[in-house]
């Protein structure tokens, strides 16, 4: 039978609208859905249906019967699976209480569900990938405009200046996003670009600034120092609706473009221009808080720094700047019901909240877990759920996360593949993967927002199931039905969709249902109350910061330097054709890039004897961990680093495409778990140096072997 369905791509968390066509529960077609994104997927869109069919990932439950890491397993029913963690979750409960559990997750729209299955158990100890992602950006918008980095959204498409520092977005792609920026680009937009090498992206800039790696905070205040004496900001907005701007001005001063130029290694006379040109394109000039400059020591300031850029741009609310995204209140209707369950008023395990004060309660920070696993402060932790969460790959140091995960008597691993932790936990519960499954009602915020859902496109090929059916199923073997009042999905839906009016066949012919025919955009006269500050406005000077003894002013350091002479900093990024760690194993797309590379400079390649194609040795600054990769030799980096792409040298024999091929970038941060922002939240995995030499391995006995 041939069959159609408007569903959500599962490739990367960007979650693209896509139909799906199939016949006879084989799927035969994906595209983008026409009515959003005129039918375009990328890459790893499109390799969706090899990943259904890869036999490499779990096909039923699977329970460890060696020891952790082993990798020897026992097929089990559902049912026992369902026992298994039961059965294990009521005596933790009973011996140590339900705030020893964690359950981590990779964030996105169905965390609630996640949240609320932890909570309704009785732990206050649900966290995310945020840490090592963008949490320093999402801290400094919170101090800056009272709601996170989501609290924004960009209206690319009509700006006439983009600029990204370190958001490489023609390699880590959102379509939507993608197609904007060509119509800005295409409407004579400019797009300015900086980085620390040569990417996708910046060979599409109108003007690339190659910096001294983590030293953008310094670029930036270069350019806010210059737009304040050039007076080329909004001074009806800041006015209005910002408070601390004379003070903003007198820390400034000193950081001159020539002064900025010296700290990043690039020219004065390029800063002066890029700031002529925002000075004419202003107040549509977009300036993207990014994520990879979130991950230095100083990155909190450098997130902070965008958004003061986006204020004196006086680009907030409007046509080709920043906007406030919008709910169904803002169209006059009423919204879905979603799945929710209040957090036990217990401390959490990883001190946010207590002992951390300024930081966002909701996911807390999943890094700050692992010392306290070990020590037991301030409450042993005795299971840890990953749900579509690999933290063995997303945070760094996988060997001393063991240590803490060691003292657990449950872990559990809820995902479509064999993740790192996956292979090293006591049960894998196989989701369905996203072309198999049908998710509870989404709403997307934005000038336009609207309600859509994930909808299987095929019944499951194998023994596995969706993430909902996994967390009701033991929610209510757990006795919490209160929190999840129904059985299957129709119900489900219909329990959701209730207050809206709408029903499941408003959905049909496009997917989505619009709230609204035009795009909403609030009165700029009365954006009162949209910044949930102290004082309602937006704070360049934070009370909040400063009773927790942090500046919000604070005066450039510059990144770390490398401990020994010769080392080189570790960088990483992404490619367009995988994402993260979980694509390096899918069929098609192992064979479009099976294995990763170290970027070296030419001329630090030269002084080591390296050419391209050469074994390299890379060890942690440590020394105790070896890997060895090939050396990619190129003008396009900086000196000071090297860079990998993330997401390989994986270590699973089950995964054998991906298995031990390339280099493992987390593997070598060492010691990064403790190396944090205390501003920010965040990890800061770029300050991560190693050491490289030529390999005695050489290629053409590799290749025989
Ligand atoms: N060294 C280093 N560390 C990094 C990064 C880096 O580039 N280098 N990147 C950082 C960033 S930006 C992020 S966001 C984090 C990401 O860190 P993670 O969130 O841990 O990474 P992902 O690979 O997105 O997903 C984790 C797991 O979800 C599984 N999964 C995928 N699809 C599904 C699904 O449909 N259902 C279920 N149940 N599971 C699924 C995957 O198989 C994978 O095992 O890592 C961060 N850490
Ligand atoms: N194809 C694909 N797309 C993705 C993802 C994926 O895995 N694959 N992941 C998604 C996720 S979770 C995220 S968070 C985003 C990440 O989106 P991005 O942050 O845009 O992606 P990255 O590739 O992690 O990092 C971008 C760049 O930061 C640079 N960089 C390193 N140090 C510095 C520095 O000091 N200054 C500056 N200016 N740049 C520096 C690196 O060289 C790299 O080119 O992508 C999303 N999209
Ligand atoms: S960016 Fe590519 S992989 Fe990610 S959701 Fe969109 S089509 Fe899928
Ligand atoms: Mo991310």
């Amino acid at each position: 039978m041939k069959k159609s369905v408007y569903s959500m791509c599962g490739m990367c968390t960007v979650r693209c609208p896509i139909r799906v066509e199939s016949q006879d529960n084989k799927v035969t077609w994906i595209e983008g859905n026409q009515h959003q994104l005129g039918g375009a997927l990328c890459a790893k869109g499109t390799a969706g249906v090899a990943m259904m069919n890869d036999t490499e990932r779990p096909q039923q439950p699977l329970i460890r019967v060696g020891d952790r890491g082993a990798g020897r397993w026992r097929k089990a029913s559902w049912d026992e699976a369902f026992d298994f963690i039961t059965d294990k979750l009521k005596t933790i409960k009973k011996d140590f209480g339900p705030e020893s559990v964690v359950l981590s997750s990779r964030g996105g729209p169905w965390q609630g569900m996640y949240k609320a299955f932890i909570h309704a158990y009785g732990s206050p100890n649900y966290t995310n990938h945020d840490c090592t992602c963008g949490r320093n950006t999402h801290h400094a918008s919170l101090s800056l405009n009272g709601v996170g980095r989501k609290g924004f959204a960009y209206d690319i498409k009509n700006a006439k200046h983009l600029v990204l520092f370190g958001r490489d977005m023609f390699s880590a792609l959102r379509i939507a996003e993608n197609n904007q920026t060509l119509d800005m680009l295409e409407n004579g937009g400019r797009l300015t670009y900086v980085d620390v090498r040569q990417t996708m992206t910046g060979v599409k800039a109108s003007r690339f600034f190659q910096v001294r790696p983590g030293t953008d905070y310094a670029l930036a205040l270069g350019v806010i120092h210059q737009v304040i004496k050039k007076g080329y900001y909004d001074k009806d907005f800041l006015d209005r609706y910002v408070t601390g701007f004379e003070d903003l001005c007198s820390f400034v001063e000193e950081y001159t473009p020539a002064w900025a130029a010296k700290e990043c290694d690039v020219k004065e006379k390029d800063i002066i221009a890029f700031v002529e040109e925002i000075g004419q394109d202003r107040p549509n000039v977009i300036f993207h808080p990014g994520w990879n400059l979130a991950r230095y020591n100083d990155s909190f300031y450098a997130s902070r720094a965008m958004h003061i850029l986006n204020v004196l741009m006086g680009n907030i609310e409007m046509k080709g700047g920043l906007f406030i995204p919008k709910g169904a209140g803002d169209c006059g209707k009423k919204g879905i019901r979603s799945i929710d369950c209040g957090k036990p008023d217990i401390k959490r395990a990883d001190g946010v909240g207590w002992e951390y004060k300024h930081f966002d309660k909701g996911p807390g920070l999943a890094h700050l877990f692992f010392n306290r696993m070990i020590s037991e402060d301030p409450y042993p932790i005795k299971a840890w759920i990953a749900m579509r969460h690999d933290p063995f790959s997303g945070m760094p140091d996988p060997e001393k996360q063991k240590l803490a995960m060691d003292k657990c008597d449950l872990l559990v691993s809820i995902d479509t593949n064999y993740s790192e932790f996956g292979w090293y936990s006591d049960i894998i519960l196989p989701e369905s993967t996203y072309l198999e499954r049908d998710t509870p009602i989404v709403q997307q915020k934005g000038l336009k927002p609207r309600l859509t859902l994930r909808r299987k496109a095929v019944e499951p090929i194998n023994d596995t199931k969706s993430s909902c059916e996994i967390f009701t199923t033991l929610a209510h073997r757990l006795g919490l039905e209160e929190t999840f009042p129904f059985t299957n999905m129709e119900e489900l839906w219909a329990w959701q969709l209730e207050p809206t009016g709408y029903t499941m066949a408003d959905f049909d012919e496009k997917g989505f249902i619009e709230l609204t025919d035009s795009p909403i955009f609030y009165d700029r006269e009365k954006l009162d109350g949209q910044f949930k500050t102290p004082s309602g406005k937006i704070e360049i000077l934070s009370e909040k910061l400063d009773t927790n003894n942090l500046p919000s002013l604070k005066p450039f350091v510059g990144p770390d330097k490398a401990p020994e002479k010769g080392m080189f900093r570790l960088i990483y990024g992404k490619v367009a054709i995988h994402t993260q760690g979980h694509t390096t194993n899918n069929p098609l797309l192992s064979e479009l890039m099976p294995t990763n590379t170290l970027w070296v400079h030419t001329k630090r390649a030269k002084k080591l004897g390296i050419v391209s194609g050469d074994l390299l040795e890379v060890s942690s600054a440590d020394k105790s961990y070896n890997a060895t990769v090939a050396a990619h030799v190129t003008d396009h980096i900086h000196p000071d680093a090297v860079f990998t792409t993330h997401g390989f040298g994986k270590d699973i024999p089950k995964q054998t495409r991906s298995y031990l091929a390339g280099l493992s970038d987390q593997k070598l941060m060492i010691g990064k778990l403790d190396h944090w922002d205390k501003a920010g939240g965040g990890v800061n995995l770029c300050e991560a140096f190693v050491h490289v030499k030529k390999s005695i391995r050489n290629t053409k006995r590799r290749a025989e072997l």
